[in-house]
């Protein structure tokens, strides 16, 4: 809890909590949480994406790899535990495998961008190293080099992810911890209208072109489209109090575990924003900047956190996104709750209480115990 505090004063921004990907911030916290690595026994590296990995290595040859992670990158001023608790539980986990001859390398992995807040992509980390980035990404950042992270397959035994809930479930339940079934689904749109900057106290209402009103039309529909859906970020291109937005850009964030529901809300608003563009004389941009589908945890691996957790354990569904959707892709991953105070989080109010960390400490302990039970 103490390293928690300690981290979340490494800050990109005065006075407020956001790390962003591949910032001095960044590397700042790769360089304190790799410290702690080094103090539980582990070796450590940043590889070419930027991601932190600390690995307690395996006497077996040719031993494959038990990852706990979860990201180190933030939201603009964030909570301190949403991804950094998950890594410190890994490491706290893994200094107490310290001499237990695992049948496996247990790495301890910070992920460089989960959040996506750069470039509005996400995962970029763990996505570069389990070599599933698209050039789509490659040609939208500048760190062109990431794609040199890519780890092979065949390393990876099993993926333990434990984070904060981001919801009120658990608290309501009165649970420290629940596992996760799916990881919900997320397309991430980037949007703009086009209308015509004109004078604000001349031009008269029924001759504008005023882009953000379309902005407004299209947040609103987004509200009643029957999907969890957020307009993030809006903003006005130049931009001033007696002028008419000419520009106006915004974000849209679709989410929904259906995968077929969450495509056609998409679709459904991508056609009222085009009708809204053409009754109000605007041009319409619309890209979609990433589909993430969604990820089912692996059955196997979330009965054994389930039996470590013990009687009663609830499971949920994430509507959060989460590496352990990209790991999912190249071996078993499942997920570990952690109740957090009134579900809040992506706002410095995110709160655990010690008690809850120390269950799903044990728990990730008993997990890893039990895969060496099995693998060895
Ligand atoms: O957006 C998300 O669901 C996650 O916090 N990156
Ligand atoms: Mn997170
Ligand atoms: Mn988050």
């Amino acid at each position: 809890m103490r390293r928690c505090d300690e981290l979340g004063r490494v800050s990109e921004e005065e006075g407020r909590l956001t790390r962003t990907f591949a910032s001095p911030a960044m590397r700042g916290a790769n360089a304190l949480v790799g410290s702690w690595m080094r103090q539980a026994g582990l070796t450590v590296r940043e590889d070419a994406a930027f991601n932190l990995i600390g690995r307690l290595p395996s006497a077996e040859r040719g031993a494959k790899s038990v990852i706990i992670g979860s990201h180190l990158d933030t939201v603009r001023d964030a909570g301190k535990y949403d991804g950094p608790l998950g890594v410190l539980i890994g490491v706290a986990v893994a200094e107490k495998m310290r001499g237990q001859n695992l049948p496996f390398h247990l790495e301890v992995v910070g992920f460089s961008d989960e959040e996506g807040v750069k470039y509005q992509t996400t995962y970029l980390g763990s996505r570069a190293m389990c070599g599933l980035l698209a050039a789509k990404d490659l040609g939208r950042i500048r760190e062109k080099g990431i794609a040199r992270a890519k780890r092979a397959k065949r390393e990876f035994l099993a993926y333990l992810e434990a984070h904060i809930e981001q919801g009120p479930v658990l608290e309501h339940v009165r649970a420290p911890v629940g596992v996760v079934s799916d990881i919900a689904g997320q397309t991430r749109i980037r949007a703009a209208f086009i209308g015509r900057a004109a004078h604000a106290g001349t031009t008269p209402m029924n001759l504008r072109r005023d882009a953000l009103c379309g902005v407004a039309e299209v947040v609103l529909a987004a509200e009643k489209a029957g999907v969890i859906a957020t307009v993030g970020q809006c903003a006005v291109e130049g931009g001033a109090s007696n002028v008419i937005p000419g520009r106006a850009t915004f974000t849209l964030d679709v989410r929904d575990v259906k995968d077929a529901k969450r495509r056609a809300a998409c679709g459904k608003l991508r056609k009222i924003a085009a009708a809204v563009a053409r009754r109000r004389g605007l041009a319409l941009e619309w890209e979609i900047v990433q589909e993430t589908p969604t990820a089912p945890m692996d059955a196997g691996l979330t009965s054994v956190l389930r039996r470590a957790v013990g009687s009663r354990v609830r499971t949920m569904a994430s509507g959060a996104g989460h590496d352990a959707a990209v790991m999912s892709k190249v071996c078993p991953a499942a997920m570990l709750f952690v109740r957090c105070k009134g579900g809040v989080s992506h706002h410095p109010d995110e709160s655990v209480k010690e008690s809850d960390v120390a269950v799903a400490l044990d728990v990730l302990a008993r997990a890893v115990l039990e895969l060496a039970k099995r693998h060895g």
